[in-house]
C-alpha cells in the first residue's frame, strides 16, 4: 500500500482541521471518555477469569459442605507431604498434555493450540499452610495465565457462592514482566484483586509460592516475604472464608482476549507448547473428610501457621513490596469503586 497522494493528503489534513475546529473543545473529554471505556474493557474481561471452571470436563462430585466449627483450644494436626504430587494431586483436564515424572516429585503442565491442563488436590483443606514451587512459561508467554488457588466448590443451585484464594500469573512478552494476580473471594465476591510485579525473574527458576490460611487472616508469601495480607474482619461485617474447605487448584490455559495489556497482546501460538512445571509441593493443613476436620482429632501440637502472624520484621518487607512492586490495588481504585474502599481496606 503506497502513500495517499498528496491531494487526497491535504483533503485529510484539511478534514482533520475541520474536525479539530469543531470537536476542539470537547476533545480532552473524549479522550477521557476513550480511557474510561478501556478501563472497563481491562475489569470486565478480568472477571472472565471465572471462566477457568467451565474448562473443567468431568462434573465436580457432590461434597459434604456443612459448616465446621473451630474451637481454639484444641491443638491441630500436621499433615506434611514433600513434592510427591501422584499421591495428592490429579490431572483433571489435558491428560495429554499435563504430566508428573520424577518419582511424583515434578509435575508440568503445557498449552497448545488444542488442548489447556489443570491439575487439582485430591485433598480438601480447611485451614492450612500450601507452599508450592512453580518455574512459569520462558520466553514469550503473552495471552498465557497460570493459576494457583484454592477454592471451594461452586454450589450450582444456589448461585455463586464459592470462595477462593488466588494466585495468577499473567503472561507477557519476552523480556516484559508477569504480573502476579491475587484475589479473594467470598461466598461468591471477590473485586478484592491486588497486583504485582516480581523482583526476580519467575521463568528462570522455582520460586516458593505460599499460602497461609487461618481463621484470623489470609497471607501470601513470596520466597519467604509476605506480600499481602487479608484480615478477618467480620466483627465490621465483611465475610471471611472459614466454613468451606478448598481444594488446590492449578492450570495454565489461553487467555489472550483479556490477559496481556489487557487482551492487546495476543498468544503466539507458533512457541507452543508453552510449558510451566510444579515441584516440591507441601502441605502443613487440616485435611477434610466426610464433614470432619483432621484437625478436630487427635491433634499433637498447635501449629505455627493456625496462629500465624505478620512479624514486624516481615511487616517491613510486606509494605516495601507494597511500595515499589504493587501495581494495582483494589482499596485505592476510586474510579471503580467510588463510594470509598472496601471496609476491610481500613481496618
Ligand atoms: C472446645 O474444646 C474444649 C476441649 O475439648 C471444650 O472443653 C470446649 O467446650 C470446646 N468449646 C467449644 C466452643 O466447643
Ligand atoms: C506486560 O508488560 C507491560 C510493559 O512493561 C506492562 O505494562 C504490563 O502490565 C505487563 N503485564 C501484563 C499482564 O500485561
Ligand atoms: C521443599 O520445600 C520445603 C518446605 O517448603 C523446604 O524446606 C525445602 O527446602 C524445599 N526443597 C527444595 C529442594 O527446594
Ligand atoms: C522430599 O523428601 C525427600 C526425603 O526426605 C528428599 O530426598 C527430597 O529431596 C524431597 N523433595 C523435595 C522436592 O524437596
Ligand atoms: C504438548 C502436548 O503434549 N500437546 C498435546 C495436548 O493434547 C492434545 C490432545 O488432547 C494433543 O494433540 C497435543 O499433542
Amino acid at each position: 500500500m503506497g502513500f495517499p497522494s498528496s491531494s487526497r493528503n491535504r483533503r485529510f489534513v484539511r478534514n482533520v482541521r475541520l474536525i479539530v475546529s469543531q470537536f476542539g473543545p470537547v476533545l480532552p473529554l473524549l479522550s477521557i471518555v476513550f480511557y474510561l471505556l478501556f478501563k472497563v474493557d481491562v475489569y470486565i474481561s478480568r472477571s472472565r477469569a471465572v471462566a477457568r471452571y467451565h474448562h473443567v470436563q468431568s462434573p465436580p462430585e457432590k461434597i459434604q459442605t456443612t459448616p465446621t466449627t473451630y474451637n481454639k483450644t484444641r491443638t491441630y494436626r500436621r499433615i506434611l507431604t514433600n513434592g510427591t504430587f501422584d499421591r495428592n494431586f490429579e490431572i483433571t483436564w489435558g491428560y495429554e498434555n499435563a504430566s508428573i515424572r520424577k518419582n511424583g516429585e515434578l509435575l508440568t503442565l503445557s498449552l497448545d493450540s488444542v488442548s489447556s491442563s489443570g491439575f487439582e488436590s485430591r485433598y480438601e483443606y480447611l485451614f492450612g499452610r500450601i507452599d508450592m514451587q512453580i518455574k512459569l512459561v520462558l520466553g514469550n508467554s503473552a495471552g498465557t495465565v497460570t493459576t494457583y488457588y484454592l477454592s471451594s466448590e461452586a454450589e450450582a443451585h444456589d448461585g455463586d457462592t464459592h470462595d477462593e484464594i488466588d494466585f495468577e500469573f499473567l503472561g507477557n512478552s519476552s523480556g516484559e514482566p508477569y504480573t502476579l494476580h491475587t484475589n479473594v473471594f467470598n461466598q461468591g465476591k471477590g473485586k478484592r484483586e491486588q497486583q504485582f510485579f516480581l523482583w526476580f525473574d519467575p521463568t528462570a527458576d522455582f520460586h516458593t509460592y505460599t499460602i497461609v490460611w487461618n481463621p484470623r487472616r489470609i497471607i501470601f508469601i513470596v520466597d519467604d516475604i509476605p506480600i499481602r495480607e487479608f484480615k478477618n474482619a467480620e466483627s465490621i461485617g465483611v465475610p471471611f472464608p472459614k466454613d468451606n474447605p478448598m481444594k488446590i487448584y492449578s492450570s495454565l490455559w489461553n487467555a489472550d482476549d483479556w490477559a496481556t495489556k489487557g487482551g492487546r497482546v495476543k498468544t503466539d501460538w507458533t512457541l507452543a507448547p508453552f510449558i510451566a512445571s510444579f515441584q516440591n509441593f507441601s502441605a502443613d493443613a487440616c485435611i477434610w473428610s466426610s464433614g470432619v476436620s483432621s484437625c478436630e482429632k487427635d491433634s499433637p501440637r498447635k501449629e505455627l501457621w493456625f496462629i500465624q502472624k505478620i512479624n514486624t520484621a516481615d511487616t517491613r518487607k510486606m509494605k516495601k513490596v507494597q511500595k515499589y512492586n504493587m501495581i494495582y490495588d483494589y482499596c485505592r481504585d476510586k474510579w471503580r469503586f467510588p463510594n470509598g474502599p472496601a471496609p476491610e481496606c481500613r481496618f
